[in-house]
């Protein structure tokens, strides 16, 4: 029997390897896409032909119903949200507004149309929530969010329990810590990095400004994070996972391997504003700190602990930090030749 997926936030970096993984396991995939946003969707490209896209906003509940009527999906994956952390200080009302009262919304459509019993739900819940929470972060860590954004998504986690503990709904919750890919958005740290290094060897740009350098994340591949999404609806009982690698690298470290791939070694000097990465060969500046890309409050360590993942889902991370930023300069690369 044919299952049929729902993904909101389809044209997102996940939404496009969910939707791969799940056409390539036989699913029809059924995908939201935001009413004026048509243009997004040729990220999708190479999968439209096989995917159903439906106009919805998260922000619009009587639509989100009756498409949910209409499709009937047996897994419903949440992925839509404002996800730029440092975006949602200056729209904190929009970003509750999709991140908590979107998923609020699917979740009493799912009520109202008497399909509790009929179809599974996850939740795309972030490392964000554990905020200055000192690492390694499980999910039986303090949540203690640091932005708009994650306090956003900490009130959707929280709805998901509450739905799965009120009306046994099976909903998950995946904690998922930072994963990448060259579908990435260019706003977050490793694209624009993999950006401007490709740009920097074509000759056309020559400096990255950054923000905070010290903070460091647990960055894994997006490819092998929507296996675990898949591998939570696929238990008989619904709970929440951390997917992470258990490996946390600074931006700085991240800047350094991403250079290594056009032949250039950073040397770095300086401190804090006036922090400099330079090229250990010519001397040329190529990172430098622009104070416009701090946040008013940062969370400064993300490293996960994924046993539970590991010991119940099977889940493992397969592709390196290495490979997966290999892939992103490559693919950066390629798009300016
Ligand atoms: P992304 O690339 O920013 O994609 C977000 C998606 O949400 C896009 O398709 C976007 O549509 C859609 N969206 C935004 N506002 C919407 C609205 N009002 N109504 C309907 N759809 C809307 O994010 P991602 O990296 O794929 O992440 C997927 C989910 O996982 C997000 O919820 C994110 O917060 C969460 N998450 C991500 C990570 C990570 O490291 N990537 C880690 C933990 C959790 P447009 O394309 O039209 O803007
Ligand atoms: O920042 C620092 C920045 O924007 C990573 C989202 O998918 O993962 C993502 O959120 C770090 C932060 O991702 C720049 O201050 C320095 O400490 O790439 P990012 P994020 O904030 O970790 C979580 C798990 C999600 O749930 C989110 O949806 O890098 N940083 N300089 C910079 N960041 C950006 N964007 N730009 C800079 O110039």
């Amino acid at each position: 029997m044919t299952k049929t997926a729902l993904i909101t936030g389809i044209t997102g970096q996940d939404g496009y390897y969910l939707s791969a993984f799940l056409l390539e396991k036989g699913y029809r995939v059924v995908g939201l896409v935001q009413p004026l946003a048509h243009d997004d969707t040729q990220f999708l490209a190479p999968l439209t032909d096989q995917l159903d896209l439906r106009v919805c906003d998260l922000c619009d509940g009587g639509t989100l119903t009756r498409v949910l009527a209409d499709v009937r999906p047996d897994e419903i994956y949440n992925l839509g949200a404002q996800s730029h952390v440092g975006h949602s200080f200056d729209v904190p009302e929009m970003t509750m507004n999709v991140n908590a009262l979107g998923t609020l919304r699917l979740l009493e459509a799912i009520r109202a149309l008497k399909m509790i019993e009929h179809v599974r739900f996850y939740q795309a819940s972030t490392s964000e929530i554990f905020g200055d929470t000192l690492p390694p972060q499980s999910e039986t860590s303090h949540f203690n969010p640091r932005s708009p954004y994650a306090i956003a998504k900490l009130s959707a986690h929280f709805m998901v329990k509450n739905y799965r503990k009120a009306y046994g709904l099976h909903a998950s919750n995946g904690i998922l810590f930072n994963h990448e890919s060259p579908k990435r958005g260019e706003g977050f740290v490793t694209q624009k990095v993999a950006r401007g290094v490709a740009a920097i060897d074509a000759g056309q740009q020559s400096i990255i400004s950054l923000g905070n350098l010290n903070a460091e994340r647990d960055w894994g591949h997006a490819r092998d994070y929507v296996e675990g999404m898949w591998a939570m609806l696929q238990q008989d009982k619904a709970d929440d996972y951390v997917l992470a690698t258990g490996q946390s690298q600074s931006v700085r470290r991240l800047c350094e391997e991403m250079f290594k791939y056009i032949g250039v070694s950073l040397v770095w000097q300086g401190q804090g504003e006036n922090e400099r990465g330079i090229d250990a060969n010519t001397g040329e500046v190529r990172i430098d700190v622009d104070p416009q890309f701090f946040r008013p409050l940062e969370v400064e360590n993300l490293l996960g602990d994924a046993r539970k993942a590991r010991d119940v889902l099977g889940w493992h991370p397969k592709i390196s930090f290495e490979d997966m930023v290999c892939e992103m300069v490559e693919e950066a690369k390629s798009c300016i030749a």
